[in-house]
């Protein structure tokens, strides 16, 4: 099991990261994004995926068009944990 982030961890995420929603729920953090049309999106996801996998963590996410939401959860612990953050960080410097 992978330990799950604290309260003031996701908080300093959430800080530093404005784009980045928090969904209770879910014990996640989202991201919507646009970009200008379809081959912008997919390529992007494209990229993301690569990390995805580089990173041996993968993200949930829906593609309508232009639009792209990316939530990150960690499965293996139930929430968020310190996995969700990096690839969040690893997604960030590739926009
Ligand atoms: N991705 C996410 N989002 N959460 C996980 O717990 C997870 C994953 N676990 N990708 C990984 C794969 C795990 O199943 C493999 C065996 O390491």
């Amino acid at each position: 099991m992978v330990k799950k982030l604290s309260e003031a961890e996701r908080l300093v995420f959430l800080g530093e990261h404005g784009d980045w929603e928090y969904d209770s729920e879910r014990d996640a953090i989202v991201l919507g994004l646009e970009f200008d049309d379809f081959v912008e999106a997919f390529s992007f996801m494209s990229a993301v995926a690569m990390l995805a996998e580089k990173h041996d963590h993968h993200p949930e996410w829906t593609n309508v068009y232009n639009r792209v939401e990316i939530l990150l959860t960690t499965h293996d612990a139930n929430g968020l944990s310190e996995r969700d953050i990096t690839l969040a960080k690893a997604i960030e410097r590739l926009l």
